[in-house]
């Protein structure tokens, strides 16, 4: 199958991530300095002719060369991977990009599908000066069918646009993440991405019903159905979802959303230790069982970073905060009145509802105290946690999530917890979780680490890494080690936040310590980020030889002269 030599990318390590690309004076940069990549020999320099032929084929206006608005588009969200693309097209139809990818391969230019660019693995920016393509301009919803939830939209429609539809429907998209109000469904599904609510919705696997993709040579693949069942063979959409833009540009995406559940209740609890984290997860799993909907946890350094770096957002356990100010307080520990009935705010001067700093009812620890290990009790809380039900009866739910409360605090896991009463205070606990990585990012440049593990030991990475950095770099106190993510679904979030930046020093202490790690633990590299350029030289951890191999041979197939986001995921050198 192969016409040349592959030279697998299996060195162990990234080496280098530090915020540079040889050549920069150059108009062709050889070497990549994330990945050691050099410009692929076969691929032609973009012409003025090239840019003439994409205007007349799509609009003046949709052909960007200005150096100043190509910035944007060249930098990730992290700010650590820097492109040079001199040139970002945005298609406004699945033909337009038809023609696109046509003249490209013909020509042997390479291009970066890209959509929200909210990624964080460098994949959806270009490494040299791979063409952009946008799908920023393809924001058409095709259809929804209300009986059976099926969505149909194209790929630059925003997760938070789409949501927005479908609310009006009685529907929920099936996936939510804090980007949703930039990215777009193309790179969720380009992504596979988890986010918040996956242990309850599933992963884009199950829930992506059809897709409209665009081959490299221009072929125009049609799998857009919107059925449920559909065993006709290869399964062949589930290749792109999670393909991270190289074997094709996904134009559009059918989608089952799911019902709008009637009763949503969340709550924000304080515990002691990671292990009583894992006790929260267990119990919530088997006593709130079919309604619950997400299980989210941060340690205490997320907690502080959040509300060092963010204005007006406060831990909702402290006195700063909002649960435990005297007056808020309903007493809804274990014995108390039902947890959700409280006064939903208790400021005298707001009217129109709760504002963040004063919400909710709480536990009273001291109420608790009688059947908690009071020992437990004296421990400053390490982590927070928040669990929330998506459930169709208020009070069945209200019912389940107070004995799972009495539960939990009987046994000494949680310390204290507040209960959301209104959609406004539901938000406010949501936002804190959803806000970290922007913090981290305000705080320095962040090196993210997004990895599967089994639950028991998930925080120990955290806690080696911490360790690490004290012993091999004492004189760096500055770098903050944090740990959060999905507990629900073993999907820990490690961000290292460095204030004086990325740095080989730093970037050596961590990896391939980190990436080895895993490997011992049985985990993946990638939980839900996937692999993009930052982890395409460390896929061997997570993958045999063999089947990256099969991987490789796939992606010869569909796209033998290597266009579609080249030196990403898995890549050929031609030697
Ligand atoms: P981009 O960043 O534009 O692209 C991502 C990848 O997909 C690239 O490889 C790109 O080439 C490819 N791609 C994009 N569009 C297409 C297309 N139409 N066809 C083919 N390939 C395409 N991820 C999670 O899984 N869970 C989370 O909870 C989560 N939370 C996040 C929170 C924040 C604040 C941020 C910044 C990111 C978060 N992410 C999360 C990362 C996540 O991968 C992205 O937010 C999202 O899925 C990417 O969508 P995008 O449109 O921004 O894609
Ligand atoms: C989240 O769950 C995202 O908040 C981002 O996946 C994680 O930035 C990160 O490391
Ligand atoms: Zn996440």
């Amino acid at each position: 199958m192969f016409t040349n030599r592959i030279v697998f990318n299996t060195f162990k390590a990234v080496r280098s991530n530090v915020l540079f690309c040889a050549g920069e004076s150059s108009p062709i940069f050889k070497r990549c300095g994330h990945c050691q990549a050099t410009r692929g020999p076969s691929y032609s320099q973009l012409q003025t002719s090239d840019v003439e032929w994409f205007k007349r084929c799509l609009g003046e206006s949709n052909v960007v060369t200005d150096v100043e608005r190509l910035k944007s588009f060249n930098r990730d969200w992290m700010k650590k991977y820097q492109g040079h693309s001199q040139l970002l097209l945005r298609p406004k139809t699945t033909q337009h990009v038809s023609e696109v990818l046509a003249y490209c391969n013909e020509r042997s230019l390479p291009i970066v599908p890209q959509g929200g660019n909210t990624g964080l693995v460098g994949g959806g920016v270009p490494v040299f000066d791979e063409i952009i393509l946008s799908t920023q301009g393809m924001t058409r919803i095709l259809s929804f069918e209300e009986s059976s939830g099926a969505l149909v939209a194209e790929a630059g429609c925003v997760l938070q646009a789409l949501d927005d539809h479908v609310t009006g429907h009685g529907y929920i998209m099936p996936l939510d993440l804090g980007a949703k109000g930039s990215c777009c469904i193309g790179g969720n599904v380009s992504t596979n991405a988890g986010g918040l609510r996956l242990l309850r919705y599933g992963s884009l696997h199950g829930s992506v019903l059809g897709l409209e993709v665009v081959m490299a040579d221009g072929t125009i693949l049609d799998l857009l159905k919107t059925l449920r069942k559909d065993n006709t063979g290869y399964d062949l959409k589930q290749l792109f979802i999670g393909a991270e833009g190289t074997l094709g540009v996904i134009t559009a995406v059918a989608i089952q959303c799911a019902p709008r559940p009637a009763s949503v209740q969340s709550v924000f609890l304080a515990c002691p230790s990671f292990e009583a984290v894992t006790k929260v997860l267990g119990t919530a799993k088997t006593m709130l069982a079919e309604i619950l909907s997400a299980a989210e946890f941060l340690d205490q350094h997320c907690m502080r970073v959040v509300e060092e770096q963010l204005e007006g957002v406060s831990n909702p356990l402290t006195d700063s905060g909002t649960c435990t100010a005297a007056s808020a307080a309903v007493a809804a520990a274990p014995g108390s009145e039902g947890t959700n009935k409280g006064p939903a705010c208790t400021d005298s001067n707001t009217t129109t509802g709760c504002s963040t700093s004063s919400f909710a009812s709480t536990f009273d620890p001291d109420n608790a105290a009688s059947s908690s290990s009071s020992a437990s009790l004296q421990l400053p809380p390490r982590f927070y946690m928040v669990i929330e039900t998506h459930g169709s009866h208020e009070a069945h739910d209200v019912e389940k999530l107070d004995a799972f409360l009495e539960a939990v605090m009987s046994e000494g896991h949680v310390l204290d917890g507040c209960v959301a009463t209104s959609k406004a205070q539901s938000d406010s606990m949501w936002h804190i979780r959803e806000v970290i990585a922007e913090a981290c990012g305000r705080a320095g440049s962040v090196y993210k680490y997004d990895v599967s593990l089994p639950v028991q030991v998930m925080y120990q990475l955290v806690e080696a890494v911490q360790q690490r950095l004290a012993s091999q770099l004492p004189h760096r106190q500055d770098i903050l080690t944090l740990g959060y993510g999905h507990v629900g679904d073993g999907n820990l979030h490690l961000n290292v936040s460095v204030p004086s930046g990325y740095s080989q020093e730093v970037q050596e202490v961590l990896e391939p310590f980190i990436y080895e790690w895993i490997q011992g633990h049985s985990g993946s590299i990638s939980a839900e980020h996937g692999i993009g350029l930052m982890k395409a030289g460390a896929l061997t951890y997570s993958k045999s030889l063999k089947a990256i191999q099969v991987m490789s041979s796939i992606k010869s197939m569909l796209d033998p002269k290597g266009i579609i986001n080249p030196y990403k995921v898995v890549y050929k050198q031609q030697a």
